[in-house]
């Protein structure tokens, strides 16, 4: 039982009270309050209970797959190679116009519910495949819809900014000004924007560009994230950090002085190890300087077609281990605690009263084992808002 004192919080013979679907008591056994007595109890045999784990960065709705590309890739293929034959972002694209509200919800639904089965309760989706009005409102709705059919939390994360679309080729300001911010604003009214995100990289979009974008979320009251210095360093995660961001991803690229910068705005470092392992990349996030200005770091799956096609986010906290060093406190810490607040969730991710009761339990003995194992599940069950 994970709470508050060790590295982990473990609590050994450790009792929650759930009461309205949120924690009320958390402590010893021994220490439970005689007034909780007398309610039903749910023998956990000694097993390990987390906060529910939370994915906060994934592109799971998505049309088609890029296995092709991947092939292709292996016999050898070079990047322009495999987009002369029409793959990379572009074919991902393709395939999501091409695909219905329903078929983008039949397509991500094995993906949600593999998350669900690992102890997910929260998973961020974003938008960035549509590249045109129609198809980036239709993707979030996909994702509210995933929401509403299964027991998880869906966040939403409007990604227009995502690629430069064929038709905008060299024209990414005009793409910026007549889709990108066009779109934010009748997502927004639709209500179907929980956070505006972008990618800031030489291949997508500059930092003024990203700026326009922010401003544009700014007027609308949403709250920003970024994806920065994946490939370069553009100084994306600064920009991120000006505008109060709640987090800045991927980060392989990031300097000192970004570091600082997020640091003094609280903006949370989403580490991705799948994206790096897939592009089999060689620069490291700078995880020292993140700790030693205690940014908190969370981990996510970056779920996508191409880079990051990886649907596991205990993989993802192995990786995170293994790739970069981090500790498993910190990868179990980066897939609850920090994870919500990449999201904005204040009221998830810890055991602590009068948080929701979003819990996993575990077959497992010690936290550690959640980040050890490779390719095993050890959830026994999750409950979600206090119900098993
Ligand atoms: N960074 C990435 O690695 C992915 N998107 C992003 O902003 C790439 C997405 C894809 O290849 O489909
Ligand atoms: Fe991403």
């Amino acid at each position: 039982m994970v709470s508050g004192a060790d590295p982990y919080g473990l609590i050994d013979g450790a009792a929650l009270v759930l009461v309205g679907g949120k924690i009320a008591w958390v402590g010893a056994k021994a220490d439970l309050p005689g007034e909780y007595a007398a309610m039903p109890v749910q023998n956990m045999s000694g097993r390990l209970i987390t906060p529910a784990l939370i994915d906060c960065h994934t592109h799971t709705v998505h049309g088609g797959n890029r296995a092709a590309e991947f092939e292709m890739r292996l016999h050898g293929a070079s990047y322009e190679e495999v987009a002369r034959a029409g793959g990379g972002i572009v074919s991902t694209v393709t395939a999501t116009r091409r695909a219905s509200e329903d078929e983008l919800v039949a397509a991500a639904m094995p993906f949600v519910d593999a998350m669900i089965a690992e102890g997910v309760a929260v998973i961020e989706i974003k938008s960035g495949y549509g590249l045109e009005q129609n198809t980036e409102l239709r993707m979030l709705r996909a994702a509210r819809r995933i929401g509403r059919l299964r027991p998880v939390l869906v966040r939403t994360s409007f990604l227009a900014a995502h690629a430069v679309p064929v038709e905008y080729m060299g024209r990414a300001d005009a793409y910026i000004d007549q889709v990108c911010i066009p779109a934010l604003h009748a997502a927004h009214a639709e209500r179907l924007v929980d956070a505006v995100d972008g990618f800031c990289e030489g291949i997508a979009f500059s930092p003024a560009q990203i700026e326009r974008v922010f401003q544009a979320a700014r007027s609308l009251g949403l709250p920003v994230k970024l994806h920065a210095e994946q490939l370069s360093n553009l100084g994306g995660a600064a920009l991120a950090a000006r505008y109060g961001a709640m987090s800045a991803d991927h980060l392989e690229y990031l300097d000192e002085a970004g570091v600082v910068a997020m640091a003094a705005a609280g903006t949370v470092a989403v580490i991705l190890p799948g994206a790096f392992y897939t592009l089999r990349e060689q620069r490291m996030p700078p995880i020292h300087l993140l700790r030693q200005h205690a940014v908190p770091m969370a981990v996510a799956t970056d779920m996508n077609p191409g880079s990051s096609p990886m649907v596991s986010l205990l993989l993802a906290m192995n990786m995170a281990c293994t790739l970069f060093r981090m500790t498993p406190v910190e990868a179990l810490a980066g897939a609850t605690t920090h994870a919500a607040r990449a999201l904005g969730l204040a009221d998830r991710g810890t055991l602590a009263v009068g948080q929701i009761a979003d819990l996993a339990v575990w077959n497992c003995g010690h936290p550690a084992e959640l980040a050890y194992r490779i390719g095993f599940n050890p959830l026994h069950q999750r409950i979600i808002g206090g119900v098993l």
